[in-house]
């Protein structure tokens, strides 16, 4: 690691360096000096991310833009530069390394430990959306084609349930039924934007809990994180995937399905912060279709784990065997409960707008 970091303008002399935090596609390590300093070092996923070098533009110009609207360091991500000063570090074997400053006395949750916790996250990502409303989309790169075309995240799983590479489909024949059951409304947002009636926006389209920093002080939104996937897309599915993550009771990987709800309360604690912080900005439709995208983010999620697991485990990390396979069943739970709560959903997201 020291050739990797001893490229980068360090305050200090490197006392650490070791892998951190739960994130499912790149490799982050924590990095402290004896100043003392400390930093997130990263290694891109180039097999998620075609084009590195696209991403990277894509997240400088993103990080500028928010940072002319607030230029408090802890508030927008900061890089620091490769002792040749470029922004980030391109090695003799083609990978992107990035070094940032890490985001002191913050809080970066699994799980929330309070219902404020999600509202609060909530707010981040809804004040994301309206701080890059007046971005230039068409100046983003698509760093991940077709990233939620949930109808095509279908057609990848009916492929993998062909090539079935490990022989797995045979045994997880249930999970499978359980999600194609689910295929007919994949569409059921795209179309409304491909009929103009849904709007394209610049969003964040990963709007996990912990790709978000609160301060750990006030427990307040300090910084979005997890700048990759900054896309055009719908609002509703970043209020979706932070449902489909935050608002369960249980781990997205619990093995104990009994645990594994929807919570309505978390719900309501989610679309109190996100419908508020986007303001006037959201259209009735937009607003009406969230529980949709909650769903959708949700069924979507499943079913790329569970093609991962077809497919051997080939594009999340996994720390056990049939990790995928958890997680898949987890999301599919999610959406049955979800359909379950429906009309309740619906009516806290009309209540959060008033
Ligand atoms: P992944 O795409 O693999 O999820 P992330 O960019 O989300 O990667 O980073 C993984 C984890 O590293 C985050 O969940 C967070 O805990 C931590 N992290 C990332 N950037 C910072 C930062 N600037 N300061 C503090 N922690 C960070
Ligand atoms: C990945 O990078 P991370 O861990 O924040 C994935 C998301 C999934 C999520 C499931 C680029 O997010 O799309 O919803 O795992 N990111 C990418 O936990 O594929
Ligand atoms: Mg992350």
């Amino acid at each position: 690691m020291e050739k990797i970091y001893g490229q980068f303008r360090l305050e200090g002399a490197p006392l650490y360096c070791g892998r951190y935090g739960s994130g499912h596609i790149n490799d982050t390590y924590l990095l402290a000096t004896d100043q003392p300093h400390l930093y997130i070092l990263q290694r891109l996923n180039n097999k998620v991310f075609p084009n590195t070098q696209m991403l990277m533009r894509n997240l400088i110009a993103v990080t500028d833009h928010l940072r002319k609207q607030d230029s408090d360091p802890r508030h927008v991500l900061v890089l620091v530069p490769t002792l040749t000063g470029d922004p980030y570090l391109t090695t003799e074997e083609g990978d992107v390394w990035r070094l940032y400053e890490f985001i002191t006395d913050s809080l970066c949750l699994d799980k929330s430990e309070t219902v404020n916790d999600l509202l609060q996250s909530g707010v981040a990502f809804g004040s994301f959306q309206n701080q890059l409303a007046d971005f230039p989309a068409s100046t983003l790169g698509e760093t991940i084609p077709r990233f939620h075309d949930t109808p095509n995240r279908f057609a990848l799983l009916h492929k993998a349930i062909e090539a079935d590479p490990l022989n797995r489909a045979k045994a997880v024949e249930a999970e499978i039924q359980r999600f194609l059951s689910h295929e007919q409304e994949a569409d059921a947002l795209l179309s409304l934007n491909r009929s103009g009636e849904l709007p394209l926006r610049v969003t964040h389209n990963d709007t996990k809990l912990n790709n978000v920093m609160l301060d750990r002080r006030t427990r307040t939104p300090l910084c979005v994180i997890d700048l990759d996937t900054v896309m055009p897309g719908l609002a509703a599915n970043d209020f979706g995937d932070g449902i489909r993550f935050g608002a369960s009771t249980a781990a997205e990987d619990e093995r104990d399905l009994s645990k594994v709800s929807m919570s309505l309360e978390l719900f309501k604690a989610y679309a109190t912060g996100f419908i508020g912080a986007c303001g006037q900005r959201l259209r009735p439709l937009e607003i009406e279709t969230l529980p949709m995208g909650a769903k959708l983010m949700t069924l979507e999620c499943g079913a790329r784990f569970l093609t991962d697991y077809l497919m051997g485990d080939v594009y999340f990390h996994i720390a056990r065997p049939e990790h995928n396979l958890d997680r898949c069943r987890t999301q599919i739970t999610l959406v049955e409960d979800m359909e379950r709560k429906w009309e309740d959903m619906a009516r806290i997201v009309a209540q959060a707008k008033e």
